[in-house]
């Protein structure tokens, strides 16, 4: 059973990596790496700068800020994952995990033994309440089509999307 588990386990790590690969968005970056660091602002419901320029290669380390009074997310990845990824904050506000202002972060990790999803560990992303800090260290090797988003519900959707060229 332990062995069926493990392989499982594997499977579904293996197979992380690999879609992240594919995805061309790069990857989790190196602290002793860190070629610039941004510091960005979360408000309701934009991000300040709501632009990055970034060298091909770079590895940058985002200081980000929540300064609104709702949660917001820091997700660095395409607008396919994006999409795919807000049916799982929306499961996350229907388990009453993710409030409007509040996260309940002891459900979340309850929850999460049962439904990975309702976690929220990524490594592309931070989710933070209001006048929380979280920084994410990201290499930006093969990545393309980059757009770096809020995906609590109905945040996207007016436009909590910042560009992200990368050259
Ligand atoms: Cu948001």
């Amino acid at each position: 059973m332990i062995r069926i588990i493990l392989t499982i386990v594997f499977v579904l790590v293996s197979y992380k990596s690999y879609a992240d690969k594919n995805m061309m968005i790069g990857s989790l970056g190196k602290v002793e790496e860190v070629n610039r660091t941004i510091k960005v602002i979360m408000y309701d419901n934009y991000y300040e700068p709501n632009s990055f320029n970034i060298k091909s290669g770079e590895t940058i380390k985002f200081e980000v800020v929540n300064a609104g009074e709702l949660v917001h997310e820091f997700n660095i990845a395409n607008a396919m994952m994006h999409k795919k990824h807000q049916p799982e904050m929306e499961k996350m506000v229907e388990n009453e995990i993710l409030f409007a202002d509040s996260i309940d972060k002891n459900k979340m990790k309850k929850m999460a033994k049962m439904d990975k999803s309702m976690g929220h560990s990524h490594s592309n992303s931070v989710l933070l309440e209001p006048n929380e800090k979280g920084d994410i260290v990201w290499k930006f090797d093969n990545a393309m089509n980059i757009e770096i988003a809020c995906n609590v519900p109905g945040h996207y959707q007016v436009g909590m999307v910042a560009k992200v060229d990368i050259n």
